[in-house]
């Protein structure tokens, strides 16, 4: 059975990491068997960062490494279909998601003043008190490091915010009134898409970015109904 390792989950959503929240309901979506093993060692992961499967004596890290390998080793259940242009306009919205949308989040949770005690506590407040005091500080400021190496982190706060907005923004319109992102039928996009917004929506960290999220409401709508697709009781 594949064994999806991530990190342990934190407040009331299956994972606080968007990209492994997106692995765990792409194996759900395509309906394959896996077991959680959880864990804060970046050590376990052969790139330092997570999720990571084992499969078949294989570690592989990275989701979208990990969804490609899936696809050649299972089947391709959600994207076989798609044309050209869908797959274009897939690897360009999850993109804009990846690699845009998820540090205005990061910046959100961990650079924000006004949110990171809230996640300090969240993450960090069961750790051993010896533990609790450096711990925290020495993740944070390498995360300020990599938000700053990507570029986004250089701006002010408020224009951090613009920029997720107007992602938000792009994404409630390609959504439009579709069920999913490309359509009737859900994709391997849904579950980056849906990862990256549940962590918005369902996380208990209030603030700019969730203000704007919470003004599209096709997109909460969209959200809602991947949760109760993929995680109600009886999936
Ligand atoms: N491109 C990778 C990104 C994975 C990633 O950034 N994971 C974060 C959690 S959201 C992580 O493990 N961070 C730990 C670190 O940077 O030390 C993927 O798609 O899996």
């Amino acid at each position: 059975m594949i064994t999806l390792i991530q990190f342990f989950p934190v407040w009331n959503i299956p994972n606080a990491s968007p990209f492994c929240l997106k692995l765990e309901t792409y194996l759900r979506m395509v309906k394959l068997p896996y077991q959680n093993k959880y864990t804060a060692n970046p050590r376990v992961s052969p790139t330092g960062k997570f999720p990571v499967i084992e499969d078949q004596g294989k570690l592989i890290a990275d989701s979208s490494l990990i969804i490609d390998y899936l696809k050649t080793a299972y089947g391709d259940k959600l994207d076989q279909t798609l044309t050209a242009h869908q797959k274009a306009l897939a690897l360009t919205t999850q993109r804009l998601i990846e690699e845009h949308l998820y540090w205005v989040l990061v910046y959100f949770r961990w650079l924000d003043p006004q949110n990171w005690p809230f996640l300090k506590q969240a993450y960090f407040g069961k750790l051993p008190l010896f533990l609790k005091f450096w711990l925290p500080n020495v993740i944070r400021k390498k995360i300020i490091r990599q938000i700053q190496g990507h570029g986004l982190g250089l701006h002010r706060a408020k224009t951090i915010y613009e920029f997720g907005k107007k992602d938000l923004q792009a994404l409630a319109d390609l959504l439009g009134e579709q069920a999913f992102f490309l359509g009737d039928k859900p994709t391997s996009l849904d579950a980056c898409a849906y990862a990256t917004l549940a962590n918005i929506y369902y996380v208990p960290i209030e603030g700019l970015l969730k203000d704007y999220a919470n003004q599209f409401k096709n997109l909460k709508e969209y959200c809602d109904r991947m949760q109760q697709l993929y995680y109600s009781s009886s999936t």
